[in-house]
């Protein structure tokens, strides 16, 4: 088995989902800044050109990060980071689909339209950047209107999969160098709890 892996917003979302979980999987480090996922060679594993991307011991490839995710749940279920039960799965679903498709994706989006690097990949638009920059802070206010019922984690009582995108949001907002509101109480105090996260602490001390 090999994780193609680099220091990325959706590698770290497969790196936390591991470590939580105390896995450890071979890797083989791309340059993305290099070009390394827009290699022909690369394209063959990912026709998206995207990472991450999981290698099987017969040569099968899993793409997309929750569904790598979901490969090493069914492995190693314990903790559960999916959730449990047919009410506590769909929950962490709705959750991490929440998070992945609104606050992950506005600040993405900005990253995208703003970054050079992303200049021949899409057409940017810094009108749209800037909109999905507004957008972010109302969805992040949204976000903290939702932790205000005192919860300690996105989903409920339990840190999972949907926490471990929030903090591919936390990574992107370093990155883009967008501070987080400090009065949007509910947030910052979850906000806090994932920068203390033994896991993630050491990846943000890898991508330094
Ligand atoms: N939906 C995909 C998104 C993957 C993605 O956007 N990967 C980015 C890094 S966060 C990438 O590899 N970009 C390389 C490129 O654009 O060349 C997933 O969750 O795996």
């Amino acid at each position: 088995m090999k994780l193609y892996d680099a220091m990325t917003p959706n590698n770290l979302r497969v790196h936390i989902f591991l470590a939580e979980k105390g896995i450890e999987v071979p890797r083989q480090w791309v340059d993305v800044l290099k070009g390394g996922t827009r290699t022909p060679a690369f394209l063959a594993i990912n026709s998206l050109g995207e990472l991450p991307a999981l290698e099987l011991d017969d040569g099968r490839i899993l793409t997309e990060s929750v569904a790598i995710c979901r490969y090493f749940e069914a492995l190693h279920p314990a903790p559960r980071l999916l959730g449990e039960g047919a009410y506590g799965q769909a929950r962490v679903e709705m959750w991490n689909r929440r998070m992945e498709l609104y606050p992950f994706a506005a600040i993405g989006d900005v990253a995208q339209h703003t970054l050079g690097f992303f200049a021949d990949k899409l057409e940017q638009n810094p009108d749209y950047a800037a909109a999905q920059m507004r957008r972010f802070d109302k969805l992040w206010a949204w976000l903290d209107s939702e932790l205000s019922d005192g919860r300690a984690f996105v989903a409920g009582e339990s840190f999972t999969i949907a926490d471990i995108t929030g903090m591919a949001v936390l990574f992107v907002c370093d990155i883009m160098e967008k501070a987080l509101p400090s009065d949007l109480v509910h947030a910052k105090r979850w906000e806090e709890a994932m920068r203390a996260r033994p896991t993630f602490v050491e990846r943000m001390r890898m991508a330094a």
